[in-house]
């Protein structure tokens, strides 16, 4: 039985991913964690165990790991793009020694890890269209550079020291329960939002900029299936491409018209962000996903789109 470890738990994946796999394998098996207890998420604090804990502390996170019998950790603990880009020594510190810490803890005590990379991790030299599993991976931000080198490190002690260590390249993940932490693609979450509360959208993210986005309960499964996918099928472990759409803001805008027909969208492009953007991918391959662990996602945009006006309404207690 898995007796798993989430840290960052309370961000917008592990917000989720835990009521999942506390679902899957018990309220008791799965230990959230993050840096502190936030007032939101009350029912997850209290639905199974919750510890407080920094990833740069590996001698606290070794004495979890002990008090819960822990043999799977699944890390999420991060600083994203935009919020990298403005505190890159965080960034540093949070994605390589938290990630290093949480490997060497794997070597040491025999753990599975998961690790999500991003599609962060290539750069302007990438191939844009399909961009292929392995290929040109030269990234322009802090949050790129530590995840190209924690795909490698976790190859590594995999390689090295037989750590069953795993990953997925997240593309811009689409959720209603927690909001994103500071990303470029943060804006395809937000317009839901407020085109629920004001009917319209400055983007911060220009026109006609395509990036790869997923919707969260397909990320959700893409993380249980490949964490209990047959090893013997895996040949990249740590960085596989994976999508389930590809649009810019136009295409959300007349996706959200089809429920909300006066819809509006303009623009007040960020600088730091549309940089970012332009410098990832438009669209990826993920074959390698589909072929070695069957990797199949449900939802696209305008699935997405009802599924979110559907969700927000009654969450922002907006009936119109
Ligand atoms: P998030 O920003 O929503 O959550 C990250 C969590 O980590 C936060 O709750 C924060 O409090 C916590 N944290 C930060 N520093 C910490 C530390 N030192 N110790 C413990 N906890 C700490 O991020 P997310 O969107 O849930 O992303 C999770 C993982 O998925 C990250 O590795 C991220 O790079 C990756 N990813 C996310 C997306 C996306 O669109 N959400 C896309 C690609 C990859
Ligand atoms: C971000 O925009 O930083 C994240 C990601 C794609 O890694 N959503």
């Amino acid at each position: 039985m898995r007796k798993i470890l989430i840290t960052g738990g309370l961000g917008q994946i592990g917000s989720e991913l835990t009521k999942k796999m506390r679902d899957i394998y018990g309220n008791d098996n799965v230990v959230m964690s993050d840096m502190k207890a936030k007032d939101t998420h009350k029912d997850l604090i209290e639905s199974g165990p919750f510890e407080v804990l920094d990833i740069l502390d590996k001698e606290k996170m070794g004495n979890v790991i002990e008090k819960y019998k822990i043999n799977t950790v699944v890390n999420l603990a991060a600083i994203l793009s935009a919020v990298g880009e403005a505190k890159p020594g965080l960034c540093y510190d949070v994605n390589m020694n938290g990630l290093y810490n949480v490997l060497e803890l794997g070597r040491e005590k025999d753990l599975s890890v998961f690790t999500p990379s991003s599609i962060a991790v290539f750069g302007e030299s990438t191939p844009k269209d399909k961009t292929p599993q392995d290929t040109i991976m030269r990234p322009e931000t802090m949050y790129g550079v530590t995840k190209v080198a924690g795909e490698n490190l976790c190859d590594y002690y995999h390689r090295k020291f037989g750590v069953d260590t795993r990953g997925v390249r997240f593309p811009g993940l689409i959720s209603n329960d927690t909001l994103p932490g500071g990303g470029t693609t943060d804006y395809a979450v937000h317009i839901y939002y407020e085109a629920l509360r004001k009917k319209k959208y400055t983007s911060f993210i220009d026109k006609g900029t395509q990036m790869d986005m997923m919707y969260m309960p397909d990320a959700l499964n893409a993380i249980v299936q490949l964490l209990e996918a047959d090893p013997t099928r895996l040949k990249h472990r740590n960085a596989f491409n994976i999508t389930a759409m590809s649009f810019d803001p136009e295409d959300m805008a007349a996706s959200i018209r089809k429920h909300i027909p006066e819809f509006q969208l303009d623009y007040d492009v960020d600088p730091v962000r549309q940089s970012i953007a332009n410098s990832w991918p438009n669209s990826l391959d993920d074959s390698e996903a589909r072929a070695q662990w069957d990797w199949n996602p449900e939802y696209l945009l305008d699935d997405v789109t009802a599924d979110m006006l559907e969700k927000l309404r009654i969450k922002l207690n907006i009936m119109c």
